[in-house]
């Protein structure tokens, strides 16, 4: 029996999506009503959804399979024509993107809490991604938030559950559900991409790689693509099987999180190049043979080297890069004689830059990477790129980017994250940040050229985004930059992010700690950080 009910309800505080999407515990979000009423509010605001196409998939989390179920039969209750799911519900965040774009569908779902933990007492999470295949901009997030905040019913077909695991199509009332390869069309475009022929010489010239899926999303992707397309050793994917739970771990690839793949790249003997991804496959970290490249180096780095891949053969338009990421993918624009653009936080931001052609690549320091084949930073795109710089160059990744410090100088970067801090302490923290007048003043030797709250119009579509970080610049080009993170579902994490250009080969090795340590005290100092959150010393370094 398949009858359309229409549901009476009632508004939930607190459905606004942060920086990427709404997230929550598992376990609100399993209220009854709490994820239809959230639907059914996108749904009432991106126009009418009558014969349209909708992509669903996520990052395999606890939750995922339950919250597609809904999904479909509100999609099918709503009037969507068909779905396309990615079989077994998985789809990463950039492949989603990548089918939306390909089959131009209205828009997809994307369910994933991306790096934040998994499991029954862990974060879930929703967006909706727009036709042009990125994020939801702001205008839209603030639509579907108003309308979560009065709706008072929502649409759902009485069907029984389809089977998210055979590939192939069936229907649903009066829609058809398609459940289709999720890593196929991705894998495609990669290889149109990158000099898939050169990487797999490589491979079997003996060049040898691990990548960590951190039992998350890309485990299927990097399977196919680097050990069966590309000839790299079987094993050379660790951690490959996708887990509710992500196996207990923190899906996040950074030098904490990510301490298996660390390991393996340390000492005689280990491979020439490793790399990690997040929950949703749209980060990477990238590391050599005992070296660890930085995401905002990364991306400098990816930006320099680009013609180096067919993809990207013809040059870049210009590179985007998030406010807190370090200048260094800058100082590449600028000798390539290409625009250098600085958003928000956030993915959301880049989509109007390369839908306008004005950018390739983007970045964020948070270990995020893209260019504009897709709408969503994409990790394994990342690991492509680099592996195509590599077999270009045939040097090791530490030489590749100490050469690149030696041409263009080193913007020596680090990110302090206290996490899980007191959400009123963390406010007062910013407060009284926001209300500092620096300009002119010294600060242990260093004068402040300038202190600010971050806003930003929109080049293209001149929207304008406020509050987006405070920045104190300081007149030798260092700065600090402090902001609240808006992805967490616990208290608050403030971020700290501490810059300073060294252009003196001589001191590039220094340890980024120790060559940061007088910005470092004066971040904490200026904002109190012990006094308002008890906290000495930061929970993540990166
Ligand atoms: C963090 C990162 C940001 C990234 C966002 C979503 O946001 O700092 O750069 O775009 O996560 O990435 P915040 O607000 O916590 O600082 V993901 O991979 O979680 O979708
Ligand atoms: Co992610």
């Amino acid at each position: 029996m398949t009858a359309v009910t229409t549901v009476a309800t009632t508004p939930f505080a607190g459905q606004k999506p942060g920086t990427s999407g709404l997230r929550k515990k598992v376990a609100v979000f399993a209220q009854p009503h709490y994820l239809e009423n959230f639907v059914q509010a996108v749904f009432d605001s991106i126009g009418a959804v009558a014969g349209k196409t909708l992509v669903v998939g996520g990052d395999g989390r606890y939750h995922n399979r339950t919250a597609i179920q809904v999904i479909l039969k509100m999609a099918a209750a709503n009037g969507f024509a068909r779905v396309m799911v990615g079989r077994g519900g998985i789809l990463s965040t950039p492949a989603a993107s990548c089918v939306i774009r390909k089959y131009q569908t209205f828009g997809g779902i994307i369910l994933s809490a991306s790096h934040n933990p998994g499991g029954p007492t862990e974060d879930f999470g929703i967006k909706y991604n727009i036709p042009a295949g990125g994020p939801a901009p702001e205008a839209i997030t603030e639509a579907i938030f108003a309308r979560s905040q009065v709706i008072d019913r929502y649409r759902i077909l009485e069907a029984g559950n389809l089977d998210l695991d055979r590939l192939g199509t069936a229907r649903l009332g009066e829609m058809t559900v398609e459940v289709f390869d999720p890593v196929a069309d991705y894998a495609a475009l990669m290889e149109s991409l990158f000099d898939f022929a050169a990487i797999r010489a490589a491979f079997q010239a003996g060049f040898r790689m691990k990548f960590d899926a951190m039992h998350a999303v890309t485990g299927p992707y990097a399977v196919e693509i680097l050990e069966r397309r590309l000839g790299a050793t079987p094993g050379t994917v660790m951690n490959g099987v996708p887990l509710e739970d992500f196996g207990g771990g923190h899906p996040d690839p950074n030098l904490v999180h990510a301490h298996d793949l660390v390991e393996a790249l340390t000492g005689e003997g280990a491979p020439d190049f490793g790399a990690a991804s997040d929950g949703d496959g749209d980060r990477n970290m990238v590391l050599g043979r005992d070296f660890y490249v930085t995401p905002s180096d990364s991306l400098a780095v990816l930006a320099a080297n680009a013609t180096l891949c067919p993809g990207y053969a013809k040059g870049l338009k210009g590179i985007a890069r998030s406010m807190p990421t370090s200048a260094a993918p800058d100082r590449v624009a600028a000798k390539l004689g290409i625009p250098a653009w600085e958003t928000p936080t956030g993915w959301k931001f880049f989509g109007t830059l390369l839908d306008a052609g004005k950018a390739t690549l983007c970045g964020e320091e948070s270990f995020g990477t893209g260019s504009d084949h897709v709408r969503e930073k994409d990790g394994l795109w990342a690991v492509l790129m680099w592996l195509n710089v590599l077999a270009g160059r045939k040097q090791s990744v530490a030489d590749i980017v100490t050469a690149h410090w030696r041409e263009f100088g080193r913007n020596v970067y680090s990110r302090h994250d206290y996490e899980g801090i007191d959400s009123a302490a963390a406010d007062g923290l910013m407060e009284h940040l926001r209300g500092l007048d620096l300009k002119g003043k010294s600060l242990d030797g260093y004068t402040v050229a300038f202190n600010d709250d971050f806003a930003y119009t929109d080049p293209v579509d001149g929207s304008v985004s406020v509050r987006q970080g405070i920045r104190v610049v300081f007149e030798d080009g260092s700065r600090i930059v402090f902001r609240l993170s808006g992805t967490g579902t616990e208290g608050a994490t403030l971020r700290v992010y501490i810059e300073r250009y060294e252009p003196d080969p001589a001191k590039h090795g220094l340890d980024p700690q120790a060559a940061l340590a007088d910005l470092i005290k004066i971040a904490r100092d200026l904002a109190g950080i012990e006094a308002r959150t008890g906290r000495a010393e930061p929970t993540v370094i990166t």
